[in-house]
């Protein structure tokens, strides 16, 4: 609980010891012809369990892994914030310190997710005139993958901006106020990837609760590595409908239970709040979901008049901009999986924290169900990845399942360590050389995650 009250933590790191340190450093000078002043980093992350329920208030259980997104800044007196990246395919960008920080979520480019950092500070401190920055970015989490490059872009934004303009702010309240702000290129996710990014510790996995927000270390088990393989399919969240529609469709389920049970619907928007006035066990709820919700989609009309509502409103109070073209909403699907998600969770840590003979078998039971659930129940799979979780499964993996939002990107498998050699060699050849595009990416592609810590500063 200290650690989550204290700042982010100044290392001392030798530069010119650091490859990547110093690239960064001669990339910084070659742009703006002058040395930074000090490097912000961010770490991504990996779910192990609790997919698609934090925007549902549900607590997740993510580790901070290897990949970050690492910045080289200085303060200037140019009067504007002007952004460069390592990668030439990410466009420099600059904007005026005295015009209103605009962020277009319909062409959500790599510079809004930095804007939304900076936004999220300013308005947090209600800062009339930022400090001008000249920043380069260097990123090594694999983009659109759901290792969740998006937040620690937006949470090294943050952490950048708050130290320029010589700003103090704990690791909670940057946590809140990222998650906040990533919001502004439109996605309206929970808070988990800021929530870790921030908060993680070194060797260590999060039990992270929202309400207040609070991170738990989880003790994994000894005998298990979690190894990453992405799947080499791209989901940019942003600029898609598929999340958006998913937290619409939770949005939709929560109002619906909820007048169905006599609750005010119009304050209640998430499943779990529902649970909290009913002082339903999560078993509980999902036989109310049996008992309330038909498995066929609801249309607009059922919608509206189960819940007393005009169609204007139904567009305005629960579609988002992107999701006003959706006319079917699977509720029953999506509040089934959101529900048996959450007792996942706490299933989990409770079988790390209990430590049984057979942990493995039990979280690896865990990570299969979860994964079943996301395929058939959210339907935020995609057939590349079930693939290769067969594949994980069927190369010595106990658990494997996807992580982060989906519809592409990473699976997560738990390897018990004397099997690790093989797995990797199964899954290289069984999915990546024999694919000339995924041989190429698959040193990025296919690795055994560390628990990393949350952000700091150089
Ligand atoms: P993820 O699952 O990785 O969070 P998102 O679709 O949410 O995927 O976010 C991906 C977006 O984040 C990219 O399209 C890009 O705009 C931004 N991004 C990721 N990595 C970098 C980077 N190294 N430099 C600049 N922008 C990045
Ligand atoms: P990724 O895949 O990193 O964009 C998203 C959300 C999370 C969470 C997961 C699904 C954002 C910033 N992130 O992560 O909050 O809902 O999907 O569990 O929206
Ligand atoms: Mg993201």
């Amino acid at each position: 609980m200290k650690e989550m009250a204290s700042n982010p933590p100044k290392t001392v790191a030798v530069i010119s010891a650091d490859n990547r340190l110093q690239a960064l450093k001669s990339a910084f000078e070659k742009k703006y012809g002058d040395s930074p002043q000090f490097y912000a980093c961010a770490p991504g992350r990996v779910n192990l369990i609790g997919e698609h329920i934090d925007y549902c208030g549900y607590s997740v259980l993510p580790m901070a892994i290897e990949q970050n997104i690492l910045a080289a800044v200085s303060v200037n007196k140019s009067g504007s914030i002007k952004l460069a990246n390592i990668n030439p395919l990410y466009k420099d960008y600059s904007v005026s310190c005295s015009e209103d920080i605009a962020i277009d979520r319909d062409n959500p480019k790599w510079y809004y997710y930095f804007l939304c950092g900076v936004k999220g500070i300013q308005e947090n401190f209600g800062i009339t005139n930022l400090v001008g920055m000249s920043c380069v970015v260097d990123g090594t989490v694999p983009p659109s993958s759901g290792l969740s490059s998006s937040s620690a872009l937006v949470c090294c934004a943050g952490l950048v901006t708050m130290e320029a303009n010589q700003k103090s702010l704990s690791k909670v309240a940057l946590a809140e106020i990222c998650a906040k702000c990533e919001r502004y290129i439109g996605t309206e996710g929970g808070g988990m990837d800021q929530s870790i990014s921030f908060l993680a510790e070194c060797g260590k996995a999060k039990l992270i609760e929202f309400n207040p927000l609070c991170a738990t270390d989880v003790k994994l088990p000894a005998g298990a590595v979690f190894v990453i393989s992405n799947c080499c399919v791209e989901m940019n969240k942003a600029a898609s409908s598929h999340f958006n529609i998913r937290v619409v469709e939770c949005r939709i389920a929560a109002k619906m239970l909820a007048q169905a049970r006599g609750l005010d619907c119009s304050r209640l928007v998430k499943l779990a709040q529902v649970q909290g006035e009913l002082e339903a066990s999560l078993d509980e709820m999902e036989a109310l979901v049996e008992e309330v919700l038909h498995p066929e989609p609801y249309n607009r009309e059922e919608i509206c008049k189960a819940l007393g509502i005009t169609t204007a409103q139904f567009c305005s109070e629960l579609l988002s901009s992107n999701t006003q073209h959706v006319t079917h909403f699977r509720l029953y699907q999506r509040a089934k999986h959101v529900y048996s998600e959450a007792r996942r969770v706490l299933r989990f840590k409770h079988v790390c924290d209990s430590e049984p003979a057979d942990a493995l078998k039990l979280l690896g039971d865990l990570m299969n169900q979860s994964h079943s659930s996301c395929r058939d129940l959210y339907e935020c799979s995609c057939p590349e990845l079930d693939q290769l979780v067969e594949l994980c499964l069927k190369s010595g993996a106990v658990g494997s399942r996807l992580t982060g939002a989906g519809w592409g990107g990473c699976a997560v498998s738990m390897v018990p360590v004397e099997k690790v050699d093989v797995f990797l060699k199964a899954v290289r050849e069984g999915y990546y050389l024999n694919d000339p595009r995924r041989a190429a990416m698959e040193k990025q592609s296919l690795f055994v995650t560390n628990r990393r810590r949350g952000c700091h500063f150089y």
